[in-house]
């Protein structure tokens, strides 16, 4: 707690870490569909606007996600009218940015290595923020949903490839541009991290990531395990208990068959 107070009262300390999250362990399939395992991820809400308003533009939320081939983002983007591919300047376009600074080297521009691309609400690729690069073999997928559209990408792993694993630590930052008209003119735009940053990107100010373990199973619901092996073990019992009855007919009937023959041939 004092050092909570320490922080908040020097200026300074408390700004390097703008925005801090972590990344669960899993592997979504990227199509633009929200997995199930997205449910235990961490969200986060862009909410540093550098152009636009909350109320008159998309609003946006990022999960993340790792496993040893790739780092997972998805986007859910509320947007009262998705367009796409409506200019060919693609940051014009209802779009979302993906930046990531994997060796974390927090440069103040991107260098080589620094991921960045941007994925259309049509699911259209198209390069970042000038200084990165579009990374080979980079998967996204995105679908329109009712009152907006979700983009799913994958990264594969680069420099960190053989560093990655739980409580590995990395800058990454993920910007929505709006077009609120649908005329392929852009009007708000919101990121996550980079607070100050005007324009281009800057790895220094991204949110800082760090890859977590999987999140813990569900518990498994208690299966009426009386209910397979519970009919397995009472419905031979009924049918010995039919079989009986048979019996216990038949007997009757013989023992009444043979007093009526005895009945008669002593009545002879
Ligand atoms: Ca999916
Ligand atoms: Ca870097
Ligand atoms: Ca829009
Ligand atoms: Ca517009």
């Amino acid at each position: 707690m004092a050092l909570l107070l320490l922080t908040l009262c020097i200026p300074g300390m408390a700004a390097a870490a703008e925005k801090s999250t972590e990344a669960i362990k899993g592997t979504p399939v990227i199509d633009g569909f929200i997995d199930d395992i997205w449910g235990k991820a961490v969200t986060e809400k862009l909410e540093n606007w550098r152009a636009g308003t909350p109320e008159a533009n998309a609003n946006a939320t990022v999960k993340t996600m790792w496993d040893e081939e790739y780092f997972y983002m998805l986007v859910e983007v509320t947007d009262s009218l998705v367009s796409s591919d409506v200019n060919s300047t693609p940051w014009f376009n209802d779009s979302v940015e993906f930046y990531m600074d994997e060796g974390f080297e927090q440069d103040v521009v991107q260098e080589i290595g620094d991921m960045s691309v941007r994925i259309g609400a049509g699911n259209e690729v198209s390069p970042g923020a000038p200084g990165g690069e579009i990374r080979n073999g980079i998967l996204s997928g995105a679908q329109h949903v009712e009152g907006g559209y979700v983009v799913e990408i994958a990264v594969p792993w680069e420099s960190a490839k053989d560093k990655v694993a739980v409580g590995y630590v990395f800058g990454y930052d993920v910007q929505v541009n709006d077009d609120a008209t649908g005329t392929g003119t852009r009007d708000g735009i919101v990121r996550l991290a980079n607070t100050g940053q005007p324009k281009g990107s800057n790895p220094s100010l991204y949110a800082i990531v760090t890859l977590a373990d999987a999140p813990a199973a569900d518990p498994v619901e208690e299966t009426p395990s009386s209910g397979s092996a519970g009919e397995a073990a009472v419905n031979p019992d009924t049918g010995d208990n039919g079989l009986y009855l048979v019996w216990f007919g038949l007997l009757l009937l013989s023992a009444f068959v043979y007093m009526v023959s005895y009945r008669r041939s002593a009545a002879k």
